[in-house]
């Protein structure tokens, strides 16, 4: 355990009619900036705002619909004085969200989305999440081969990083996220939490989203039982218990940040973890 008790949450908020998880119950924009308030005040320290659905097979908005759907959710919570991010790929979504008071841009592509993102990171030096990304999932199963998962995730990433710096990013910029489930199966996403360690000894704050996701949704029931590997996944809400389990696992290997859809859960794992570090002292 090399991490401290202090990982930050980062509440999500899907302004979208098709995420996953919560697809269409923030899309109005009053109801939406409701929900960061909630988050906020339930302990997240960044409320995350995206417009535009990664699960597979979805259809991508205009970037201007996109925009729309992001931009009064921001600018509202940013007046009011949150720290918010913009989970998008594009570099236009990103800057407007940007001067209108975001402080930190959420890149699930880490830049291989949109070929502006990367001068407009240099240009603004705004903060910036670099996720492992190998394109939209649309193909998602011819690009799941791995050898060694970790390996190629910490070597994928700072190749980006390098790329990114060579465009004038500066590395105190950037934050790197493993990005779970994305072009990964249960295995990969399990081997990868065992191994985040190894991504965070890259040097950088690292953030990890593994809320709600598929993998967490198919637990064996007792413990010693095998993983059930087939029937259907137990429903996205009902993996928030889970989702506390892998972010303490996150934040014990030294996460800079957790990404969540329901807080309480997650900062409750996270205070029980806390308070036994002081206890120990
Ligand atoms: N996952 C999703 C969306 N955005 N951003 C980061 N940095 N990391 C993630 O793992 C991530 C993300 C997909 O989940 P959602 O559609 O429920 O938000």
């Amino acid at each position: 355990m090399v991490g401290t008790a202090h990982t930050q949450i980062m509440g999500v908020v899907n302004v979208t009619p098709d995420s996953f998880s919560d697809g269409g119950r923030w899309l109005d924009t009053d109801v939406a900036v409701a929900r960061g308030q909630e988050l906020a005040a339930q302990g997240a320290q960044i409320v995350d705002v995206g417009g535009e659905s990664t699960r597979p097979g979805s259809t991508r908005p205009p970037e201007q619909e996109e925009a729309e759907r992001v931009q009064p959710v921001v600018s509202a919570l940013a007046q009011q004085g949150y720290a918010v991010s913009v989970d998008t790929m594009r570099a236009g979504v990103a800057e407007a969200a940007l001067r209108a008071g975001a402080v930190l841009v959420n890149d699930v592509s880490g830049g291989l989305g949109d070929p502006r993102m990367g001068p407009m990171i240099a240009e603004t030096g705004a903060r910036y999440v670099v996720m492992h990304w190998r394109g939209l999932l649309t193909d998602a199963s011819a690009r799941h081969h791995y050898d060694d998962v970790v390996r190629e995730v910490c070597d994928e990433l700072s190749a980006r990083v390098e790329a990114l710096v060579g465009q004038g990013v500066r590395e105190d910029q950037l934050v790197l996220d493993p990005g779970f489930g994305f072009s990964k199966d249960a295995g990969h996403n399990w081997t990868l939490l065992a191994g985040l360690d190894r991504v965070v000894a890259l040097g950088l704050p690292v953030l990890v989203g593994t809320s709600r996701k598929r993998f967490l949704g198919r637990l064996p029931t007792r413990p010693g039982e095998a993983t059930p590997e087939d029937g259907e996944p137990s429903p996205p809400d009902q993996r928030d218990a889970a989702t506390a389990a892998t972010s303490l696992l996150a934040a014990q290997a030294g996460a800079w940040a957790v990404r969540v859809h329901e807080v309480p859960p997650t900062r409750d794992a996270l205070a029980v973890w806390q308070l036994t570090q002081e206890a120990t002292r």
